[in-house]
């Protein structure tokens, strides 16, 4: 970190020259110079990098806020209807070069910067990475805010704004160890803190019954929710939206000071520091019954606070709050999206405000919320599948449970008269798969049903399947894949006895991820070619635009300018590599990167088993043979939640490994394993514009989209991966032949399973030989058996190759065979890269953002003039 004790240099000093350019860089100079004296956090003599940071980031931040009052002012007198996007996390990375490159000041601050002796990069290096989220939900929330931003539509976000973010991730000779990600530490320059607004949020007590029939929910514990908004600026408009987060703090009298002067110091701040508790960290492990409940406390926490603000602020426009309220004319004005099932408690949380606040009935309050929310489902792996104790439920939100088990009544009755030719067995047995609460008598069941497991088991097959099973093998031949494999598993499968009763609920939204963050601003030498050879920007905010790349695809000019904005990324990976993982790689080698959230089922443990097996074979070539081989850095990244095992093993594979191979003097540059630590928004932006080959690998049916997937092709970068997820429709858009597949597909799973399960399949060779390997002690006596025996495919606890690892083997080393040969090619592999990107154009949350506001939310874009 560089100081510059005498402070920044006066900008006074620096004579303004008569260009506009340099004048408008001169007035942000003074402004950042402005910040740096008035509004300090550090020593004002001094303008050092981090206070450089935070002067440039109050300076941005006027600018967001002039805009963002005017975009609230325009949607309080428009009164449009508007989306409100609820999620438990939101994976916003760094704000900085986000929001000097969507306001179109990046040039200024850069030259402004320059003039105060430090470039706008470090500066933006000072910042800390925002991540309130785990992985792929939590930054699709934030892609999603920032193309509701940039295409003007009126929409906010809510979350919680959580202490700590996804722990920090060390890596050591144990494997993983996290340390807790102190983000907020230095303050955070990028939110308001609003202490105009905040709710009350209650907790336990009891339900009473008042003279008038109507129910209150009273006593128990209350906290208030304060608000602290955080500016979304849109690309090149003057819209900016809010993520709105909320802080929990106790109410008033939050110190005990009778306590305190007695000595009872922890008894003191005791409501304060209950209170906080539901804002330290994300998703604290539910293993114990305090955990659940303080996962329950947070999600309960964002739905009330949230739907609290959005009625009042309802009610505030349009001149509701002087007249009687039409509360018919919510779902006209309020589309609530539920990010998955963290924040379903908003059905009955509305229904409760809709009656128990503003006195409407049962079936108007029922009817508004069916028009007003809507729902995401982001996984269909059972263990993520939220379902929680009705104890717990019943103790902590006991005005819910009636509202709950009301919807359930109601929805037992409609099935009972949509089904009435239904055998009472079958009748109840479907009831018992589909309603909301579980072991919970239904009246007029038959009196000795099932339990409810066995007749899920039994619903579970299909009559199809039932015949499947008395076929013996040989396999047959497989049909076309479908697009949209998660889509399908959700009608097909997870969710089928509603998708029969209600298809017409049922969509199908393609992800994006934002092209700004995610190639504009993290890539700039592929952006300026691409700029370059479309002959504008405007890609940027219409990502289709780049399908015109095709035609230059096989361009030698265009491929070398695009082959050298790839090595540039790959030597700035390269020396940051060095510093950060002490590996020195070649930056001529192919670079090969999956990154993702660590997990059995996303199959890192395939790469690199793949890796060991190549590792063995280039040890025992000749040296001659071995030379002939293309060199390859493969890199990881990823954390593993800090209890489950099985992927901290994983990630000590790896890391064990790496340095095994790094150091191995036979294989010098051949072949380099790097795990790099912390992965997280801001690495992915030194990650992605770099990698040449990335990995998705996953157990086909089991990743409903994957996004990183779309940003890799986005700049360029090949894929290699199963059909699964957005995979499928990548492999479309891009073209069969710019796409290394391989492996089974959704539909083989099964069967394939029960197979291995049995022994029925006959392992690869190959991947006995790397399994044998890891056996030998090559990578050192740390004991993999846990991992290796999951590989092995007969019953037993953990074992079976659930995830089909045996399985995919032998296809995906093929692949890889392939994926050496195409890179050998120097500019056919250019030719792929440049279709990947050209085929990308779908990939954008615009689309998908458009897509949600027309066929779900029905908002109109309302832009600031
Ligand atoms: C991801 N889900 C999907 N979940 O795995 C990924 N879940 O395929 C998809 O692209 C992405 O959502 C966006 O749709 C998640 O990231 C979680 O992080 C999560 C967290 C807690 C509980 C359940």
């Amino acid at each position: 970190i560089r100081a510059v004790a005498a402070g920044p240099k006066k900008t006074e000093d620096v004579p303004a020259a008569a260009n506009p350019a340099s004048d408008e860089a001169f007035k942000v100079a003074s402004n950042i110079k402005y910040h740096a004296t008035y509004t300090p956090a550090y020593n004002p003599l001094k303008f050092d990098i981090p206070q450089a940071y935070r002067a440039t980031a109050q300076s941005l931040r006027d600018t967001l806020i002039q805009r963002w009052n005017d975009t609230y002012a325009l949607f309080q007198e428009k009164d449009p209807k508007q989306t409100y996007y609820l999620s438990m996390e939101f994976l916003q990375g760094r704000a900085l070069l986000n929001a000097v490159g969507n306001l179109g000041v990046t040039g200024a601050y850069a030259t402004a910067l320059t003039k105060l002796g430090v470039s706008l990069e470090e500066v933006a290096d000072a910042e800390p990475d925002a991540a309130l989220g785990n992985g792929g939900l939590g930054r699709l929330a934030s892609c999603f805010l920032d193309s509701m931003a940039t295409l003007n539509y009126p929409a906010w976000g809510y979350g919680l704004r959580y202490k700590y973010g996804l722990f920090h991730q060390n890596i050591t000779e144990k494997g993983q160890e996290e340390v807790a990600e102190r983000w907020l530490e230095k303050g955070n320059p990028w939110e308001i803190p609003r202490h105009d607004v905040s709710h009350t949020v209650r907790f336990f007590g009891s339900v009473e019954e008042g003279a008038d029939g109507k129910l209150a929910w009273v006593g128990g514990e209350t906290v208030e929710a304060v608000a602290y908004d955080v500016p979304i600026p849109g690309y090149r408009t003057k819209n900016v939206i809010s993520l709105r987060l909320w802080q929990a703090t106790a109410p008033a009298p939050d110190f005990d000071l009778y306590a305190f002067n007695a000595g009872e110091h922890d008894k003191a701040a005791h409501a304060q520091i209950k209170a906080e508790e539901i804002n330290l960290v994300l998703y604290p492990g539910d293993a114990t019954v305090e955990g659940k409940l303080l996962r329950l406390k947070q999600q309960y926490t964002l739905v009330s606070a949230s739907l609290q603000d959005i009625l009042a602020t309802f009610k505030s426009r349009g001149g509701r709050d002087d007249g009687p309220i039409d509360w018919n004319l919510l779902p006209e004005k309020v589309a609530v999206q539920m990010n998955d099932t963290h924040p379903t408690l908003v059905i009955p949380e509305l229904i409760r405000l809709l009656m128990d606040q503003e006195g409407l009935e049962w079936d108007q309050a029922w009817g508004i919320t069916k028009r007003v929310a809507a729902y995401t489902n982001h996984t269909v792996l059972p263990e993520a599948l939220e379902k929680w104790p009705l104890s717990l439920i019943s103790e902590m939100l006991p005005r819910h449970v009636s509202i709950i088990a009301r919807i359930d009544d109601e929805f037992i009755e409609e099935y009972k008269k949509a089904n009435s030719k239904l055998d009472a067995e079958t009748l109840y047995a479907e009831i018992a798969s589909l309603r909301i609460l579980e072991n919970v008598e239904v009246p007029g069941a038959p009196k000795k049903a099932e339990p409810v497991k066995e007749i899920k088991a039994k619903a579970e097959k299909s009559s199809k399947e039932e015949e499947e099973d008395e076929a013996a093998e040989p396999v047959p031949a497989p049909p076309p894949p479908a697009p949209l494999i998660h889509s399908e598993i959700v009608k097909d499968d997870v969710f089928n006895g509603f998708y029969k009763l209600w298809p017409d609920k049922f969509q199908n939204k393609t992800n994006g991820v934002t092209p700004r963050r995610w190639l504009a601003f993290c890539n700039p030498e592929l952006s300026a070619v691409i700029t370059k050879w479309l002959g504008s920007d405007d890609w940027i905010a219409d990502l289709d635009r780049l399908e015109e790349l095709r035609k230059y695809a096989d361009d030698p000019k265009l491929q070398e300018e695009w082959t050298a904005a790839k090595v540039a990324q790959k030597r700035k990976l390269t020396a940051w590599l060095a510093e950060t993982t002490g590996v020195t790689v070649n930056p001529e080698s192919m670079f090969d990167i999956q990154v993702k959230r660590i997990h059995e089922y996303k199959r890192q443990l395939l790469n690199i088993l793949g890796v060991i097996y190549k590792y063995k074979k280039l040890k025992e070539m000749p040296a001659q043979e071995r030379n002939k081989t293309v060199p390859r850095v493969v890199m990881f990244g990823g954390k593993a939640f800090a209890t489950y095992w099985q992927a901290k093993r994983i990630v000590k594979l790896i890391t064990d490994v790496g340095r095994v191979v790094n150091s191995d003097p036979d294989i010098g540059d051949l072949l380099k394993v790097v795990f790099v630590p912390n992965y997280n928004v801001t690495v992915a932006e030194k990650l992605i514009p770099a990698a040449e080959l990335s990995q998705h690998i996953s157990t086909a049916g089991m990743e409903a989209s994957g996004t990183s997937n779309m940003k890799f092709a986005l700049n360029g970068c090949l894929i290699i991966g199963t059909l699964d997820g957005a995979n499928v429709e990548i492999r479309e858009e891009i073209g069969e032949d710019n796409f290394f597949l391989f492996g089974r597909y959704a539909h083989e799973i099964k069967g394939l399973r029960q197979d291995r399960a049995e022994g029925k399949f006959e392992p690869d060779p190959r991947f006995e030989e790397a399994k044998a390997f890891i056996r030998a002690g090559t990578f050192g006596d740390y004991d993999y058996e846990p991992l290796l025996d999951s590989l092995e495919g007969n019953e037993g606890f953990g074992r079976g190759d659930y995830f089909l690892v045996g399985v995919d083997f032998a296809s995906y080393l093929e692949a890889q065979k392939e994926v050496d040969a195409a890179y050998q090619d120097k500019a056919g592999w250019a030719r792929k890269s440049i279709l990947s990107t050209a085929g990308s154009g779908k990939f954008s949350s615009d689309r998908t953002i458009r897509q949600y506001a027309d066929e779900i939310w029905k908002i109109k874009p309302l832009p600031v003039q």
